[in-house]
């Protein structure tokens, strides 16, 4: 073993500020006690780490994790549609149910509870239109099962995922845990009872503003 071995994520060696990034969280329903540790630990890291203004983070919630990529791909597309139009909400009345009420005292969505981001907080994108966002973290949890159901979605989920950053060309990332046991996903969401768990969440979110400032990169 190296002595100066990391395991999981090193940090970027430049800063990463997010100050002007709108970023968007779409969760599942299945598994929400490990779920909701995961979406709470990629929200404040996106605050406390990178400067994400809290109204700049929407969360919205899907079925499970084999909606991840449609819900992603559905809401990107409206809100281009309405940052172009400069609606300050991005989302606007799309039927999904808002995000987790987590235990920070942050806003958890602009959709329908959450006041629309102030023209301080609001990022703007070129000639006055305002900016739709610019990465999205997709987060779930799968624990396998008896059947093969397990496998089936964990690929299906993957691919869409790819799909969707690839063909939007706005960053998604891969939030969903797939793990052989419970004990697995809950030391991943850093909620294992013996304590030594990561709560991979965190990495989620700093990984969403590092490629999302890279989207924005000019030449
Ligand atoms: C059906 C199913 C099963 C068995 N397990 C999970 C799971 O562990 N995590 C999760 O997010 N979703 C699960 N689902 C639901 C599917 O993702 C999907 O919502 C349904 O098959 C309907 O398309």
């Amino acid at each position: 073993m190296l002595d100066d071995f990391h395991k999981g994520l090193e940090p970027a060696t430049t800063t990463q500020d997010g100050s002007a990034l709108r970023i968007l969280i779409v969760h599942t329903r299945w598994n929400t006690a490990i779920v909701q540790g995961l979406v709470d630990g990629a929200k404040k890291t996106m605050i406390e780490q990178h400067n994400v203004k809290p109204e700049n983070i929407v969360i919205e919630s899907v079925p499970g994790a084999y909606e991840l990529p449609f819900a992603a791909k559905k809401l990107l597309e409206v809100s281009q549609i309405r940052a172009a139009e400069g609606a300050s909400d991005l989302i606007g009345n799309v039927n999904l149910l808002d995000g987790l009420n987590l235990s920070s005292p942050t806003t958890t969505s602009t959709t329908s509870a959450g006041a629309p981001p102030t023209s301080a907080g609001a990022a703007t994108g070129a000639k006055g239109s305002r900016q739709a966002f610019d990465a999205v973290i997709c987060i779930g949890v799968l624990i396998k099962g008896s059947t093969m159901h397990f496998e089936y979605i964990c690929e299906a989920v993957s691919q869409g995922i790819m799909r969707v950053g690839l063909d939007s060309g706005v960053p998604v990332i891969f939030g969903v845990l797939t793990c052989l046991n419970e004990e697995q996903a809950l030391s991943r969401a850093g909620l294992d009872k013996a304590g030594k768990g990561h709560n991979h969440g965190i990495d989620w979110g700093s990984g969403a503003v590092e490629m999302a400032l890279l989207k924005n990169r000019t030449l």
